[in-house]
């Protein structure tokens, strides 16, 4: 916990970045100067303790899955809750998230409540989504958070859409949209860059760099292993942050903020671990031992715990009640979602579309085409 890493890729013809190394070790910041050291201090135990309900909650999930609780797909932030804290505290409430599938923890660290993300999972009704989308379709646009999406990759030209959008009204927002290092690969990446760096976009683009793609590792799969450098193509501005140290990651992303909000695009890669499998029903068995091994030494739960005691900021005991009290929201949320009621299947197609679409097809999956529809909205009673 001691260093950080640091990089910064300058534009390739600006001359700043000749002579200069892509890498720089500066100190680990908390515990310096007497004012700030308390600052400091609160900021980062409130951190451990939204890490410790995202891991909590996530586990809580894990087991609902296995209880078949929650259908479809599941995917985890364990292991990624350092990198999901450390982002969302550089977020101003007026500005807008996109993330992938593996979404939970960012619907829980922007103020979503937990009942209500633990109720989408179940697919009820008092889900975030009103228990239409599930794990991978989380939307609440009252938290600005756009999503949530299962094709991997889809979120990113929305987001710079979004980024557009805000340049367009001229207002002091930004767009964070965060991706993993496979989704690197997809020509959206690549065509969403090249118009936010040409177009001078507000949007931070983040990559949870897990070092797998499924079970893919990035060796494999990047001819630049080195994600944050791909920004240097469209002299955009990146770094790469310790994603095991949630204030690294905040710091990082607090200088990516300042950037998109001065009307730049940045690229942030954030180094994590994916505690398991890719998702719930993935034992992940093609990790060998010192993958798992190197996994489990970078756990941020237990890093960050180790440096909060070390510094004098939490005891032991301390560290107990934060997790006894994860665990009851936890449970507590799983409680409120098993006793929320299923969504009617007559709201099925209420949320397609923002406004109505006229010829709008409310067929059921799997009706014959020419029967008459089973029901009109119209009709309906919700
Ligand atoms: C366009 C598309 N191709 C393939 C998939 C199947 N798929 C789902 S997740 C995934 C891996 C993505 O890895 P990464 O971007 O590193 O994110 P991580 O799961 O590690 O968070 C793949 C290939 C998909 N959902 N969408
Ligand atoms: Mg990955």
């Amino acid at each position: 916990m001691a260093t950080r890493q640091r990089t910064t890729v300058m534009p390739p013809n600006s001359g700043a970045h000749r002579g200069k190394p892509f890498t720089a070790e500066t100190e680990y910041p908390v515990g310096t100067g007497a004012e700030t050291d308390t600052v400091a201090g609160e900021r980062a135990v409130d951190f451990y303790r939204q890490m410790v309900f995202i891991r909590r909650f996530e586990e809580r999930a894990a087991r609902a899955y296995t209880q078949a609780l929650i259908g479809g797909y599941c995917h985890l932030n364990l292991g990624e809750e350092a990198a999901v804290v450390g982002l969302m505290a550089a977020l101003r409430p007026t500005d807008y998230l996109f993330t992938n599938y593996r979404e939970h923890g960012y619907a829980l660290t922007r103020g979503i409540e937990p009942e209500r993300v633990m109720a989408e999972l179940f697919g009820r009704s008092d889900g975030v989504s009103k228990g239409w989308g599930g794990s991978m379709h989380m939307f609440d646009l009252e938290k600005r958070m756009l999503g949530g999406y299962g094709i991997v990759g889809g979120q990113i030209p929305l987001a710079t859409g979004a980024a557009l959008a805000i340049d367009y009204r001229g207002v002091d927002e930004i767009v964070m949209c965060t991706m993993g290092d496979g989704t690197t690969n997809i020509g959206a990446f690549h065509e969403s860059l090249n118009i936010a760096a040409l177009w001078s976009l507000p949007i931070v683009y983040v990559v949870i760099n897990n070092r797998l793609g499924m079970a893919t590792t990035v060796d494999k799969s990047s001819a630049e292993p080195e994600l944050y450098k791909r920004a240097s193509s469209y002299r955009m501005e990146a770094e790469r942050v310790d994603g095991i140290d949630p204030v690294a990651v905040f710091e990082g992303a607090q200088r990516a903020a300042a950037v998109a909000r001065a009307g730049k695009p940045f690229l942030l890669e954030v180094m994590t671990e994916r505690l398991r499998g890719h998702s719930v029903v993935d034992p992940g068995k093609y990790r060998g031992a010192e993958a798992i091994a190197l996994t489990k030494e970078r756990d941020p739960l237990v890093t960050f715990a180790a440096h909060l005691v070390d510094n004098g900021l939490l005891t032991e005991t301390e560290i107990t009640v934060i997790n006894d009290d994860a665990i009851n929201r936890a449970t507590a949320a799983a409680a409120f979602a098993e006793a929320s009621p299923f969504p009617h299947v007559s709201t099925l197609f209420d949320y397609t579309y923002a406004t109505p679409v006229a010829n709008d097809s409310h067929r059921l999956p799997g009706q014959p085409l020419f029967e008459p529809a089973p029901f009109l909205q119209s009709e309906v009673t919700r």
